[in-house]
């Protein structure tokens, strides 16, 4: 079977050669401002918080953090509309301003080398041909999701709570791909690097590293489709990593380098960047220096209101349906308990339906509020394991982490 044959894997032009400049007429990643469109743009509640509404190819207009490189967050609202993030609502986060603007997924083809019996090379016919096939439904966060409202403020991108996306993946095996290659026994990690690169030469190219138990994992995925249809672009099209539970720092995209090394990999990405404190909870106190530090890895318990915004007015006297999600770093979620009183009360909330380990939660329960009164909203999530939510924190100089109980209050007419 060729790639042109279209009873085969590659059944869309699309997928085949995917040029984005060409899209805009040759305006490239250059972002647009939705034209005359209602709302443009949204104010965080932090210091700085003001993010225009762009449009980038393929993308919806999305809360511009960055243009150069191209950093969008998905308004929080869109997490209401249904369990799984649209592709054109996906957010996006680079760290190197050149990203290729096309990419010929024929000729596309990604290296597996290193310390391996076989070095391989494989296209993306070949890898739809020769493995087999997986999809599971996971969350891609940022770790810095939510870092604006860390008190007190850190430096980074001060992004809101948009910084994630839950989508079905679909691809293989990273752990079938190395098997094809063969590992050597002293293989210790595997780095992964993708087509983008760094404006100056010595900027780092932006690689990360698996420890062999984690790339191995049977979840660990070389996908090709998200949602049903081939990547965006600025989601990695033709092909990006996804390590479900973990971090998105570690879900490199357009994937074209698999090294197998044979040492810890010591890359400014993982020795420098990217590392949380080695304390149980990720945090230290503000001001704390020379702690140790590892790897930034699995993601917090989370869990967030979706359907009432912060400010919002609500109908008194009737019940009123709060729905939201939860998630966590791939255990899976048991219980959400919802206080509309900040915490001195809480219920169970009514979990939906189960869409995987790695997957977004929905939950739902009901308050009945009384006219003239504010209510103060909260929702904490625990997973299979008993790990839950704590009141405020964890801080680290990084703003990764943060899994504090959100609050959305709410007044009642
Ligand atoms: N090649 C490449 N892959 C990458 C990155 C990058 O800069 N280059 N950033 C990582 C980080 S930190 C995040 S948060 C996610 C963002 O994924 P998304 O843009 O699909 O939402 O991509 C990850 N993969
Ligand atoms: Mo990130």
């Amino acid at each position: 079977m060729t790639p042109e044959d279209p009873s085969g894997p590659v059944r869309h032009s699309r997928r085949d050669f995917l040029r984005l400049g060409a899209a805009l007429g040759g305006l490239s990643l250059l972002g647009r401002l939705p034209a005359g469109l209602a709302q443009e743009a949204v104010d965080l509640p932090f210091a700085n918080g003001h993010r225009p509404l762009v449009s980038y190819p393929q993308k919806r207009p999305l809360m511009l953090l960055t243009s150069r490189p191209v950093q969008l967050e998905t308004p929080f609202h869109v997490f209401n509309d249904g369990i799984l993030t649209p592709n054109d609502a996906f957010f996006v986060r680079w760290h190197l301003a050149r990203v290729p603007t096309q990419v010929d997924a024929r000729s596309f083809r990604v290296r597996v080398h290193g310390r391996v019996k076989r070095r391989l090379s494989l296209s993306l016919h070949d890898l739809q041909r020769d493995f087999e096939p997986v999809e599971l439904i996971a969350v891609n966060q940022c770790s810095g999701n939510s870092r604006g409202f860390f008190m007190p403020r850190v430096p980074g991108g001060q992004w809101g709570n948009g910084a994630m996306g839950n989508a079905r993946w679909k691809g293989v095996r990273l752990r079938d791909v190395l098997q094809r290659a063969g590992l050597e026994p002293n293989a210790v990690q595997v780095r992964l690097n993708g087509l983008d690169r760094g404006v100056m030469e010595v900027t780092p190219d932006f690689i990360k590293a698996l420890d062999l138990d984690v790339a191995l994992g049977p979840d660990v995925l070389l996908a090709y489709e998200m949602n049903g249809e081939p990547l965006p672009l600025l989601n990695g099209f033709p092909l990006r990593l996804v390590v479900p539970g973990w971090y998105a720092t570690y879900w490199v995209k357009m994937l074209d380098d698999i090294e197998v090394i044979n040492h810890e990999d010591q890359n400014f990405w993982m020795k420098t960047a990217y590392r949380i404190p080695a304390t149980p909870s990720g945090g230290v106190e503000p001001g704390q220096k020379d702690f140790p530090t590892v790897p930034i890895n699995r993601m917090t318990v989370r869990s967030f209101i979706t359907s009432l915004a912060d400010g919002a007015v609500v109908r008194a006297g009737q019940p009123v349906v709060v729905r939201g999600i939860a998630f966590d770093g791939g255990f899976g979620i048991r219980r959400v308990r919802f206080s509309s009183d900040g915490g001195r009360r809480w219920e169970d909330a009514t979990l939906g339906r189960d869409y995987g380990n790695y997957s977004f939660r929905p939950w739902e329960v009901r308050f009945t509020p009384q006219a003239g009164r504010d209510y103060t909203l909260q929702c904490q999530a625990e997973n299979q394991r008993g790990e839950t939510q704590p009141a405020s924190g964890p801080w680290n100089p990084g703003g990764y982490l943060r899994n504090a109980i959100e609050t959305v209050r709410v007044r009642a007419v």
